[in-house]
């Protein structure tokens, strides 16, 4: 496998708007980034992926695009983000931009060019469609049509909210506009985009395929010539209907398409087959192994992982399958051990690095995310109980990995010197960065340590992945052969002790563990325990 830069980087994602606030306005900003450039540098990642900070109307936090040329009026301005990239290489750390293409804001002025003149040279930049329309829905509930002008028999598709109208990848015309745009951003001097679900572009709603269109790699290639190509720069394509397949093609290098995916197979784990993740189903640790191994599995000698547990969309780990209360260190840690030790490119969601938890809400009013509101009514409507759904966006809701950072203990965290947008955690007192900085035994240093692991040794970069059977479904083991060496990853994924059939292991060899008293008999392991060792 040919080396490349980002096989050994850690990526760090910030969501600028629960970051850091800057300016006293309770929304995070491109300047509250810059502050804390010193911190991820302690850290010790390589690469920031900026959610999104373009010009936009803020339906969906920033996903909803009104100018690809511009910076939100809150986040700052372009000389602030031109300073926040200049300062990040300074300290040797890349940033990779969000790249939202499936869709733009209904304020853009292609669609406001489109939806009101039917001949304009934009009307072609989306996709319309005379009634009747099929049933096909949007991810964000309803109908995935709009009906414009009400009583025309026009109708434009979003598959999310109708205020992102989707763009017609069909169209060259709009396909080179959002090639130039990328090269606007790629002449600056970024170092990569992640692509927002990426996987919608090749779709054909007529016949309700979305996901894995027919010209869906026709298109990335296309794009891959036409702006990628010859830059040295990371791609991750954010593709929730992959299969190991569909990855590989993705990611494999004669492809000539992206560096890696964000799969979501492994998060689909806890939601009823076929259903949607608001769905529950309770973990079984089986599944998850299973889809994790076979991740590892499918791209050891081509294509490139990327690991992760969180992020601005998805619950906080901790939370969802480790305990936030009586094991939070513990089952925070093994997870970071679990991710970090695998192969590919690992991802740390702000907040992960310091055990940041779900958020905890009664009523639909104190949330703000318009998926969980969307889901909420639309399912009220159908009879659902207010009970089981509000039971649904504690545990699944977007807003659970959205509230403020956790900086210190002061009021509002350390976030803002005003009420913030979203609430800040009640729990953040006892849980923020301050803390963690100053404890050499907190969840941040294992991060910390993780990291250095992997800049340290080329076997966890290129090591081979194999499964290592424990006979007991929630202790996950596995070895990383490299050269001759081998290390041991040993995971118990429950919040009970956990006997297994693994062979003892020598203390001295231990190279990080999560409990300062390594089970030496690893025959018996202690709650959520976990340890790598050399063997
Ligand atoms: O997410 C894709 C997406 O569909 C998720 O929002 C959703 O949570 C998932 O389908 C499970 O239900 C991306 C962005 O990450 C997200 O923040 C945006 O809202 C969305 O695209 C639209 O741009
Ligand atoms: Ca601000």
């Amino acid at each position: 496998m040919k080396k490349k830069w980002w096989h050994d980087s850690v990526v760090y994602q910030i969501y600028p708007r629960s970051f850091k606030d800057s300016n006293g306005d309770g929304i995070g900003d491109l300047k509250g980034i810059t502050e804390k450039l010193g911190y991820l540098k302690h850290l010790g990642i390589d690469v920031i992926w900026l959610c999104p900070v373009y010009a936009s109307p803020n339906k969906d936090n920033g996903y909803d695009i009104s100018d690809y040329y511009d910076i939100m009026d809150c986040f700052g301005t372009m000389e602030d983000f031109d300073e926040l990239l200049e300062k990040a290489h300074e300290l040797g750390i890349k940033i990779i931009m969000d790249l939202v293409v499936n869709h733009v804001s209904d304020q853009h002025k292609w669609f406001l060019e489109s939806k009101d003149n039917k001949d304009s040279p934009y009307r072609d930049y989306f996709v319309w469609q005379e009634g009747p329309v099929n049933d096909l829905e949007s991810t964000f509930s309803g109908s995935a049509w709009e009906e414009y002008p009400k009583g025309s028999n026009d109708y434009y598709l979003h598959l999310f909210t109708k205020e992102q109208p989707d763009l017609n990848w069909n169209s060259q015309a709009m396909r080179d506009e959002i090639y130039s745009m990328m090269n606007f951003w790629l002449d600056k001097g970024i170092d990569g985009f992640r692509m927002d679900v990426i996987d919608l572009i090749g779709k054909v709603p007529e016949e309700k395929i979305t996901e894995n269109g027919p010209r869906m790699h026709e298109f990335i290639q296309e794009m891959h010539e036409k702006t990628l190509k010859g830059r040295d720069v990371l791609t991750v394509g954010e593709t929730w209907g992959a299969t190991p397949e569909i990855g590989l093609e993705f990611s494999a290098e004669h492809r000539k398409e992206l560096s890696m995916i964000f799969q979501f197979e492994h998060l689909s784990v806890d939601q009823q087959p076929g259903k949607t993740r608001w769905d529950l189903k309770d973990l079984d640790f089986k599944d998850l192994t299973t889809v994790l191994t076979k991740w590892q599995l499918a791209f050891q000698d081509d294509g490139w992982n990327s690991l992760f547990w969180d992020n601005h969309d998805t619950p906080r780990i901790v939370s969802r399958w480790g305990n936030d209360t009586e094991y939070r260190i513990e089952s925070a840690k093994m997870f970071a051990i679990l991710l970090h030790m695998m192969k590919g490119t690992p991802y740390i969601y702000q907040g992960e690095e310091i055990g940041m938890t779900n958020i905890h809400v009664d009523s639909i009013d104190q949330v703000d995310d318009v998926q969980s509101k969307n889901l909420y009514y639309d399912r009220l409507a159908k009879g659902y109980s207010h009970e089981e759904l509000m039971q649904a966006v504690n545990e699944k809701g977007r807003d659970n990995a959205r509230t403020p950072m956790q900086w210190d203990d002061s009021t509002y965290s350390g976030f803002s010197t005003n009420q913030p947008w979203l609430p800040v955690n009640p729990n953040y007192q006892e849980i923020n960065v301050k803390e963690s900085i100053e404890d050499k035994d907190s969840i941040f240093s294992t991060y910390q340590k993780l990291i250095q692991l992997r800049k340290e040794n080329e076997l966890v970069v290129y090591g081979n992945f194999e499964e290592v059977e424990t006979e007991n479904s929630a202790v996950y083991a596995y070895k990383r052969n490299w050269q001759g060496s081998t290390w041991l990853i040993v995971c118990n994924l429950s919040s009970s002790s956990q006997t297994t059939t693994l062979p003892d292991i020598s203390e001295k060899r231990v190279i990080i563990s999560n409990y300062e008293k390594v089970s030496i008999s690893s025959k018996k392991l202690k709650p959520f325990e976990s340890f790598v060792v050399e063997i």
